[in-house]
């Protein structure tokens, strides 16, 4: 930019800071558009409405015909949303021998660009309530919050990136059987390890595309619950202390700070752990704690109270706003 466009930017800005709050609105959104491209505003509704859908089929566990239907729409948002869409099918192996009918599903942008940003989420919903009573813990569960919000967010995060591309190239991954792990009633019976993460732990040994890098990932996993609080994941800390930081500054900076909490959470054993052993991606984990329960997750989590009624749409846009935050500006 040359000095007399500088120098008119720095003036009217003096003189408006001056002036009434609506002008300045109009010069904040001016200036940064010389150097990059406007962050988009995510909408809430919107991906409230996709979060909705994908309870609406049933739960969405493998081999069940609402699994099948789900992930045949969430292939179709993506090609709606322009982009290109890869999906991996695989027959993977529970915990307890049974064989899940399963996929993962990628989208990509911008698939020339050679610096790439992942992000990702689990589509596959719990087939169990462990953290319910006996009578009703062997039963499916909504996963509202616990699968779809993740999803919901990326699906709006598609959309704004199908209109206006920001400068890297975007990999969306939707994982399958993240949420198949041995359930605590039965955990007695089974000797196995890596029973989560069964679709992830699939696609890092075999990437949509061979050697798959990017410069850093990001998992969105229960970020649509009231009053949800996401503490820096410790695995996260310590594989991409700059990407939490990151993230947490524009948080902070787009006014989320109550939902970001600037202190540090445990570990989580999930889709992250596999992107950032198998694929060597430095990748974080955002994901709804609530240090109180023991399980350092939400009162509902893998419960039957894991439904739309615990859906916020304050929480959808923080979290997505400030993705959009992070993957627009630079
Ligand atoms: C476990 O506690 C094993 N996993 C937490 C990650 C998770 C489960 N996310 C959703 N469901
Ligand atoms: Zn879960």
């Amino acid at each position: 930019m040359n000095t007399p466009k500088i120098f008119f930017i720095i003036l009217t800005c003096a003189f408006l800071s001056c002036a009434n709050k609506s002008t300045q609105h109009t010069v904040e959104t001016t200036i940064p558009s010389a150097s990059s491209v406007a962050v988009p505003e995510f909408n809430a509704d919107s991906a409230y409405r996709y979060v909705e859908k994908q309870v609406s089929f049933g739960p969405r566990v493998p081999n069940s015909q609402a699994h099948k239907d789900c992930g045949d729409y969430l292939a179709e948002e993506l090609k709606r949303f322009g982009a290109q869409v890869h999906v991996q099918e695989m027959t993977l192996t529970a915990y307890n021998g049974d064989r899940l009918q399963s996929r993962n599903i990628i989208g990509s942008y911008d698939t020339s660009n050679p610096r790439r940003i992942l992000l990702f989420a689990h589509w596959d919903s719990r087939p169990y309530a462990d953290n319910d009573p006996p009578a009703t813990q062997r039963t499916p569960i909504d996963g509202a919050d616990d699968g779809a919000s993740g999803v919901g967010v990326l699906l709006e995060i598609a959309r704004l990136i199908g209109i206006q591309t920001p400068g890297a190239g975007i990999d969306i991954i939707f994982f399958d059987a993240e949420d198949y792990g041995i359930p605590a009633f039965d955990n007695m019976n089974y000797q196995a390890d890596n029973t989560w993460c069964l679709g992830s732990q699939f696609w890092a040994k075999n990437p949509h595309t061979p050697n798959y890098r990017a410069e850093y990932g990001i998992l969105l996993d229960m970020v649509g619950a009231k009053n949800a609080t996401f503490y820096k994941e410790e695995t996260s800390q310590r594989k991409a202390p700059s990407i939490v930081e990151k993230v947490w500054e524009a948080a902070r900076n787009s006014g989320y700070g109550k939902y970001f909490i600037n202190a540090r959470g445990g570990y989580v054993t999930d889709d992250h752990l596999y992107v950032i052993a198998g694929r060597n991606i430095p990748c974080i984990d955002i994901i709804n704690y609530n240090l109180e329960n023991q399980h350092g997750f939400g009162d509902y989590w893998h419960t039957h109270n894991d439904t739309m009624e615990n859906i916020s749409r304050e929480t959808l846009k923080a979290v997505g706003q400030t993705v959009l935050e992070v993957i627009y500006n630079k």
